[in-house]
């Protein structure tokens, strides 16, 4: 895999989407130069929020959260490009917004950890284990993006 083909998941979480965030947020990859490789809206159900946080399961706030997470679509995406997967964790901010920076997607966005808008992999590894998971294979479109030569040098 080329670096430019490093890919990540990308969801706005139930909150975002109802509030209208979905245009800001596809618009911040999009600006970064990140290329969109898929993407619909997905109402969560029990058996897929466990096995996207399954190492959350059996927490105390994992009720909460999976009920949030089935309580609206979800829209999910995939994104390709150079380090996306570590950039996608910066342009998203931290996991509670309040600890995160001015100008990251949460920082922008959010106040309580458990309505933080966004959702983005933490390692490439996760990423594939995620994408694998929400998306088929099929859905994921693989096309030349004719701005490449001038993100890339
Ligand atoms: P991440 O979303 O930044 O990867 P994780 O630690 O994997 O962060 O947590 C997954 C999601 O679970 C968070 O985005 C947040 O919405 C929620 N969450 C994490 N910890 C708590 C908590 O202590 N209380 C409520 N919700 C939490």
């Amino acid at each position: 895999m080329s670096s430019q083909t490093e890919r990540t998941f990308i969801a706005v979480k139930p909150d975002g989407v109802q509030r209208g965030l979905v245009s800001q947020i596809l618009s911040r990859f999009e600006k970064r130069g990140y290329k969109l490789v898929a993407i619909k809206l997905v109402q969560a159900d029990d058996k897929l929020l466990e096995q996207h946080y399954a190492e959350h399961v059996g927490k105390p706030f994992f009720p909460k959260m999976a009920s949030f997470m089935k309580s609206g679509p979800i829209l999910a995406t995939v994104w390709e490009g150079k380090d996306v997967v570590k950039q996608g964790r910066s342009i998203l901010g931290a996991t509670n917004p309040l600890a995160s920076a001015p100008g990251t997607i949460r920082g922008d966005f959010g106040v309580d950890l458990g309505r933080n808008v966004c959702h983005g992999s933490d390692s490439v590894e996760s990423a594939e284990r995620e994408i694998n998971l929400w998306f088929k294979k099929e859905d994921l479109i693989s096309w030349e993006s004719n701005q490449a030569k001038w993100l890339y040098e």
